[in-house]
């Protein structure tokens, strides 16, 4: 039977053959499991990528010591409703943002190359908690495989230049280049494979309190195809920092549901996190999976064309409904 690959699975083969780095490696082989066309044609395949996956699990354990993933400082265990990465060339500002917008202590310092590691730190937005993580300065050229595992593995992005530094759109030109490259940043992203598409990516122009942050952004326009949206920012005055986490929510593409017992007024302090489009069902099992297992009926305030309405479980939930869930 023929295998019918794809140009994705190609892709992800090619930049297999490329990849000069463990995560790179172990990157691509995901993608070219989440890409092969699943039928009796490509049995041996898949099995072959399974094969090499975990013979690549297994070696890296035996290199590093079990639980190495969590040993590795540059991977931050994601929290809150998604996880957002400061990149940016050295002293453009991430530590201080990080400082400005979470409880996390970074360190700001009138000179370059400050941070060595990445540090994360929560900030709110309404109800919400949304992890920023600052991270060393960027050097396209000198990227570590796991600062580069990390950037994959975050759910966006956003890249911070320095608006007074003249050099500033070219740092952002070798960021874009840098994830385009890496294929971090792709125009698609098939369903199973870690990468960004540019609405998960904004770009912070701070120290718009002492820039021309007009001026910048004009030149941006003309000289940055493709670039994405852009928010002048300012980490000392605040200026934009409202926006910025309005519009991160949004981008993220989650919503908060907040559940209620029968006859009991609902749970407003803690809402639920789910991905946009989620169902009952979905909600269920994400707080336990026997619930979802014994779930019988469900009612909805809010989305819902009358408060309390009784619904099905495939009902698709909206942001900021209540509902009850009865098993
Ligand atoms: N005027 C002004 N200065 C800022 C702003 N944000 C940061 N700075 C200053 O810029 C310098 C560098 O700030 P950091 O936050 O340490 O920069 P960084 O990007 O974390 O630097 P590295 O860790 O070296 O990559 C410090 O002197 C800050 O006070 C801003 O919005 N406006
Ligand atoms: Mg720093």
């Amino acid at each position: 039977m023929p295998a019918n690959l794809t140009q994705q699975y190609y892709a992800a083969e090619e930049a297999y053959k490329n990849a000069t780095s463990y995560e790179e490696k172990l990157a691509a082989l995901e993608e070219m499991l989440a890409t092969v066309p699943k039928h009796k044609g490509t049995e041996k395949i898949q099995a072959d990528i399974k094969k090499r996956l975990s013979r690549m699990r297994k070696e890296s354990n035996q290199t590093q010591g079990t639980g190495s993933r969590q040993e590795d400082p540059f991977f931050i265990d994601a929290q809150g409703a998604g996880q957002v990465l400061l990149l940016g060339p050295p002293n453009c500002g991430k530590s201080s943002l990080v400082q400005n917008l979470t409880n996390a202590k970074t360190q700001v310092t009138e000179y370059p190359f400050a941070t060595s590691l990445p540090i994360p730190g929560m900030m709110k937005f309404e109800d919400v908690s949304i992890q920023l993580v600052d991270t060393p300065p960027f050097i396209p050229e000198g990227i570590p495989g796991n600062f580069s595992a990390a950037i994959r593995n975050s759910d966006m992005l956003a890249l911070v230049l320095d608006f007074t530094d003249p050099d500033c759109i070219d740092h952002l030109s070798s960021m874009l280049e840098y994830l385009r490259e890496k294929r971090i940043l792709r125009d698609e992203v098939p369903p199973g494979v870690r990468a960004l598409t540019s609405d998960k990516v904004l770009v912070l122009g701070n120290k718009a309190d002492i820039a021309q942050w007009e001026e910048m952004l004009e030149m941006i326009e003309e000289l940055v195809p493709d670039c994405p949206t852009i928010l002048p920012v300012s980490a000392v005055t605040g200026l934009n920092l409202d926006e910025f986490c309005k519009l991160t929510f949004q981008r993220l593409q989650v919503m908060r549901v907040y559940t209620k017992r029968p006859g009991k007024e609902p749970d407003m302090n803690k809402p639920f996190i789910l991905p946009d489009h989620s169902t009952v069902s979905d909600l269920a099992t994400s707080i336990h999976k026997d619930l979802a297992d014994n779930l019988r009926t469900a009612k909805v305030w809010g989305s819902s064309k009358f408060d309390g309405q009784a619904v099905n479980h495939d009902y698709v939930l909206s942001d900021k409904d209540i509902v009850e869930l009865n098993d």
